[in-house]
């Protein structure tokens, strides 16, 4: 105990002075495009913003940058491991895939967003390992949120993961798993869904 009553760590530094430390370093990343771009234009955009690994500055950057409802057309806020590029051909991205989950309306992508990024931070996930990160996605169109993976062929790990994710977003709707293999020949046809 200090003087004024407050709990004190081993190296001397007070409860409320100490950060709390996560399992791992996280970066925000986000891309606006005035209008989508694909090929050799994608990513031309896309910029890493801030990395962290404190919960303090997770929340300092959530509230005052990372929400979605603050994007307007075609952008997309990432939360991805640190060293881990939002990008397919990132090499730990490269075999691997997302869950997707079209949100209904901007205060379910806001909500979705928020419960992911504390799930992620605060490793709920079994399969943490296998997972990149998550990718807040408004368009015109219809927003989505997508949680990426490594390895699009194991199964058991990608299930494992979606079951949860649903959980923590508190979704009963079907989701489906596409492979970034499949998404760069604009196949659509989801491989797994739960
Ligand atoms: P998108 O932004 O993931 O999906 O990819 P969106 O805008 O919801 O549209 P959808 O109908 O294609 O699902 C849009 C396009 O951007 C893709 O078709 C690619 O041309 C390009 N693109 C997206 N990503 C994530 C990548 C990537 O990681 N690498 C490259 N090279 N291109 C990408």
């Amino acid at each position: 105990m200090s003087s004024d009553g407050a709990a004190v760590d081993v190296s001397g530094a007070t409860a409320e002075q100490a950060p709390h430390r996560l399992d791992k370093k996280w970066t925000f990343w986000f891309d606006n495009q005035s209008k989508p771009k694909q090929g050799a234009a994608w990513g031309n955009n896309l910029r890493e913003a801030y990395t962290f690994d404190t919960v303090e500055e997770f929340w300092c950057l959530y509230d005052h940058v990372f929400k979605p409802s603050k994007l307007t057309g075609n952008a997309d806020f990432h939360l991805f491991k640190s060293g881990i590029e939002p990008k397919w051909e990132d090499p730990q991205c490269a075999n691997g895939g997302k869950w997707s989950i079209a949100s209904r309306g901007k205060a379910g992508l806001e909500n979705m967003w928020l419960e992911t990024l504390m799930a992620l931070i605060g490793e709920q996930f079994d399969d943490a390992d296998e997972i990149c990160g998550v990718v807040a996605s408004v368009r015109p169109r219809q927003d989505k949120l997508s949680l990426w993976t490594k390895n699009a062929a194991n199964e058991a790990a990608q299930m494992s993961i979606g079951r949860k994710w649903k959980e923590i977003i508190d979704v009963t709707d079907k989701i489906t798993y596409n492979f970034h293999d499949d998404s760069k020949s604009r196949t659509t046809k989801g491989r797994y869904s739960v």
